[in-house]
């Protein structure tokens, strides 16, 4: 029976088998995306003519010593292909991500990217997301009045403990009695003056790769 990084492994490579050269990679953060850098450094070792930008600073630091040439996303306007874990990913390729506290960095890379990829272990596919924590990034200086805000709305809010992102910024971990309509959650976030960004992906994720005991399913948008 094959483990949970044999299956995060078999996810990654099905979906680094997707990146031809002169690519333009985004790279993911996680222990899952971790196993897609480790794909893709052993490809350039035998050749692949690739370039990548990274949704964080370990992922960028994992990508260097791999040989994988970064760039600096500031200069970058479009991605071909972004390969990224997640934490809850359903049949209509919504996922929730930021476990690992880097979901600004990676729906900005997401949004950047014709194509982006989520790729898990079975333990991360559910029927609808709405189990896992949705984390929030805060501007520190408006902590006070978001946490009130997102106590009003019954998301549970907790401040992530002794965590900042590579912003500098706090991770807050909410959780919705429901999430029957993510979109309208995904809005009412994306108003709060403060919160910087969340871990819904409700347009960003084109296809995922889900390795449940060593078989490699495939989900499209
Ligand atoms: C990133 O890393 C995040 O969006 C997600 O929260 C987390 C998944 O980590 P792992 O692959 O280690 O479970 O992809």
């Amino acid at each position: 029976m094959a483990s949970i990084d044999d299956d995060k492994k078999a996810a990654a490579v099905a979906a680094v088998a997707e990146v031809r050269d002169g690519m333009l990679v985004g790279l993911g953060t996680g222990s899952t995306a971790a196993f897609a850098i480790q794909a893709l450094g052993e490809r350039v070792a035998e050749g692949l003519q690739i370039r990548a930008v990274v949704t964080s600073e370990a992922s960028g630091k994992l990508a260097r010593e791999l040989g994988i040439e970064i760039l600096d996303f500031a200069t970058i306007a479009q991605v071909d292909l972004t390969i990224d874990g997640a934490d809850e990913i359903d049949s209509r390729c919504f996922a929730i991500k930021g476990a690992g506290g880097a979901m600004l960095r990676e729906k900005i890379v997401a949004a950047a990217s014709a194509r982006m990829v989520v790729i898990a272990d079975g333990s991360k596919r559910v029927d609808r997301i709405g189990a896992a924590k949705l984390p929030v990034e805060v501007l520190p200086f408006a902590i006070a009045y978001v946490m009130r805000v997102l106590t009003d709305l019954g998301a549970a809010p907790t401040v992530r403990d002794n965590y900042r992102t590579d912003q500098g910024n706090l991770v807050v971990d909410c959780h919705f009695a429901t999430l029957e309509d993510p979109r309208a959650t995904a809005a009412t976030l994306a108003a709060i003056p403060g919160i910087l960004g969340h871990g819904l992906f409700l347009d960003e994720v084109n296809a995922a790769y889900i390795a449940t005991n060593g078989v490699v399913t495939r989900l499209e948008r």
